[in-house]
């Protein structure tokens, strides 16, 4: 599991309500919509818990620490969903104490291994890597017009990658996995999906799920022309001048979209 790093995300404050918007452009479906596809809330649902939902954003010291800006970036992305949000002064425990004093609904919180979005009154739960992995395969199903009955391919069978093939299964595509290390083979096959075995068979699929975290290492010529990538995988696989080849046919982002989905799963 990457962990974000604080140049990555240092802007977020200032990109996360533009995102958003790009995000409408590219798919037709931004953080609200991403909300309400991964929880299954209506649209009208997410704006009245808008209404009446606090959210509270609690930074957390252990393991490897906090990150700075991190808490900031989710408060924003929260924020540009139309929630009322604050990050707490008090981290950890205390801060959690915090938000429950200051009357917050939801805490999103983040440790080294796991980020969540918990409700602290009805205990729902937004997972981020469930979240995350819906919320893209939401958008490349949106991309795609409809991907059932279409071949999919998922990069990378780690936890983002299985929950992707396993999404894209329930809606009805027909799933190939790669991943560079033959030993997933026997798992991803009993799993029910077919297998990839070489990289240059990539260009057969439109459609492509990444959750892989090499970074930088998937170029144009490897892909179909005409090929839709949803990209969750940091850092991302895209190399530059493929990035600029493709643009308008993929989407990635570091915490956004993940985030919009864990709100939907946390009203
Ligand atoms: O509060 C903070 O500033 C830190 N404790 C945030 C830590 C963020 N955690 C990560 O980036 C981990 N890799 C877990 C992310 C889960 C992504 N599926």
């Amino acid at each position: 599991m990457t962990r974000l790093i604080t140049d990555w995300i240092c802007d977020m404050e200032n990109s996360a309500a533009g995102w958003d918007r790009e995000l409408k452009k590219l798919t037709g479906a931004g953080y609200r919509e991403i909300g309400s596809m991964v929880s299954g809330w209506s649209a009208e649902s997410i704006s009245e818990a808008a209404e009446c939902e606090k959210v509270a954003v609690v930074p957390v010291t252990s393991g490897l620490g906090t990150i700075s800006t991190f808490a900031e970036s989710v408060a924003a992305i929260v924020r540009a969903m139309g929630f009322e949000t604050f990050v707490t002064e008090g981290t950890d425990v205390n801060g959690i104490y915090e938000a429950h004093v200051k009357d917050a609904d939801i805490v999103f919180m983040a440790d080294d291994d796991r980020y969540i979005a918990l409700n602290i009154r009805d205990g729902s739960i937004g997972d981020n890597n469930i979240a995350t992995a819906s919320g893209y395969v939401e958008l490349l199903n949106k991309m795609a017009g409809e991907i059932s009955g279409r071949k999919a391919a998922v990069l990378g069978y780690g936890i983002i990658g299985q929950l992707m093939a396993q999404f894209l299964a329930d809606k009805g595509a027909d799933v190939a996995v790669f991943d560079k290390n033959p030993d997933k083979k026997q798992s991803a096959i009993s799993d029910g999906y077919q297998w990839i075995d070489d990289s240059e068979e990539l260009r057969l699929y439109k459609y492509i799920a990444d959750g892989t975290s090499e970074g930088n290492w998937l170029s144009e010529d490897m892909l179909a022309e005409d090929v839709l990538i949803a990209a969750p995988g940091i850092p991302f696989s895209l190399t530059e001048t493929a990035q600029k080849k493709l643009e308008g046919r993929y989407v990635h982002d570091l915490l956004e979209i993940g985030t919009a989905g864990m709100l939907g799963l946390a009203i």
